[in-house]
């Protein structure tokens, strides 16, 4: 049998990263779609490169943008792929609120783009299209746990861009009988998570400062309530809901919510730190009571987390909490990680890294500053 070939937009991303990974594994054939950047930007995937002048290369990357649908036609006529997993997006939700038009024109009239390529090309009985839906687009709580029969109140430029990519998604497979689905994913992280989505920011801040690199993390609405998974077990869901043979939309989540200031107080755990939190909204720190790791010595009393309302949202999306049956019973699908262990997993990898930013700081060279 002929490898199955898929085409993944977004492949530099997160979930492009451990999506290629999983379908390498499977034994496919993959394509990626990677922007033109003036850096390489392919940090994610350098350990599954491929040398495109071997024989037998599994992973080829095109350059491609999801605003430019010629770009994306002709991808699609030369990869003809089985399967198209959609993850490209201005994936930041206080980003977007700075940049809506653009957001719209890549997340939403993107998805647009794929499937009309699709289309145009004859592809509609070969081509599977999945969709990255997200629980952005559920935004103003309607009701909890949300599922797939939740209605949605989008909160954000970000969250109606992908609206229209949900709904153009669905309305493809009932047009035009064609496999495109939507895996509405609520929070996905892991060490590859992008360093400006709040866990990332929380546990690099965590380690700088165990590792006395950095005095204080500011952070935004500690309050907000997130469903969050591991992206390693979320990629496996994209794949089963491909695999299915009536096209369908699911939701994936863990079914556990948590607030973004208990996820602060998980990572300084993981470092021996116990946080005390002082005040309310604007006013609300937190300062260490103690500290029991060797390791890792921060004086106590220390303020290491404070509120700045520069990272508030213009409209705020307060409870995430996803309802998974269906996704259970129908794919089987089911979280190998929980909170503790993605908190860990990320801590240990953060704090490897700035190990070695340490170390170099010692020797003289200067470390990188971080703008977010
Ligand atoms: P990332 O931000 O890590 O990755 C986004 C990817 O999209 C990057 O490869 C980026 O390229 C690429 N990209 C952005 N704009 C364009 C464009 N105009 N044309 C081509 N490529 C583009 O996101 P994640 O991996 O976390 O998420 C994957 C998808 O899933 C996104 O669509 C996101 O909105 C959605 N999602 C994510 C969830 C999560 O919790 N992670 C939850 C639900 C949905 P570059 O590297 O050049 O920036
Ligand atoms: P989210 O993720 O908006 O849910 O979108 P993010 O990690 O950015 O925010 C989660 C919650 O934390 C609050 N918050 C902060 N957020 C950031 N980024 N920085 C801060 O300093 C900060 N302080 C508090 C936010 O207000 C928010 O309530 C992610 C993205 O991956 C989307 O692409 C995806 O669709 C959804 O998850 C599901």
């Amino acid at each position: 049998m002929s490898k199955k070939v898929a085409l993944i937009t977004g492949v530099t991303g997160q979930d492009g990263a451990y999506l290629t990974e999983l379908l390498l594994s499977k034994g496919y054939e993959v394509h990626g779609v990677k922007r033109r950047s003036s850096l390489f930007n392919t940090d994610r995937i350098d350990h599954l490169y491929q040398d495109p002048h071997e024989k037998g290369v599994t992973l080829k990357l095109h350059y491609g943008d999801l605003t430019d649908s010629t770009n994306l036609i002709r991808i699609i006529q030369e990869v003809q792929p089985d399967e198209i997993y959609n993850l490209a997006a201005m994936s930041h939700v206080h980003v977007s609120f700075e940049t809506p038009e653009y957001t719209a024109n890549a997340d939403g009239i993107g998805t647009l783009r794929i499937l009309e390529a699709v289309r145009l090309l004859g592809l509609i009985k070969k081509t599977k299209v999945y969709q990255a839906s997200t629980s952005e687009l559920y935004g103003l709580v309607q009701e909890v746990p949300q599922s797939e029969r939740t209605p949605f109140y989008p909160r954000s430029p970000y969250a109606v861009a992908k609206l229209y990519g949900y709904w153009i998604t669905v309305n493809y497979r009932e047009a035009y009988g064609m496999y495109a689905v939507n895996g509405i994913l609520f929070n996905h992280e892991s060490p590859l998570r992008g360093e400006t989505f709040v866990t990332r920011k929380i546990t690099r801040g965590t380690a700088k400062i165990a590792l006395g690199l950095q005095d204080k993390i500011y952070l935004g609405n500690l309050d907000a309530r997130r469903d969050w998974g591991h992206a390693k077990d979320y990629v496996e869901a994209m794949w089963l809901i491909l695999q299915q043979e009536k096209p369908e939309d699911y939701v994936i989540a863990t079914g556990v919510t948590t607030t973004v200031r208990d996820f602060v107080r998980m990572s300084f755990g993981e470092v021996g730190i116990e946080l005390e939190f002082i005040g309310t909204a604007e006013k609300e720190v937190a300062v260490v009571k103690s500290c029991s790791n060797p390791d890792f010595q921060v004086e106590i009393g220390k303020e290491v987390v404070a509120v700045d309302p520069r990272y508030y949202r213009p409209t705020e999306v307060e409870l995430l909490i996803g309802d998974p049956t269906k996704s259970q019973t129908q794919l089987g699908w089911k979280p190998k990680y929980d909170l503790a262990a993605l908190v860990k997993e990320m801590m240990e990898s953060d704090v490897n890294l700035f190990r070695k930013e340490k170390l170099l700081k010692e020797s003289g060279f200067a470390i990188k500053n971080q703008y977010e």
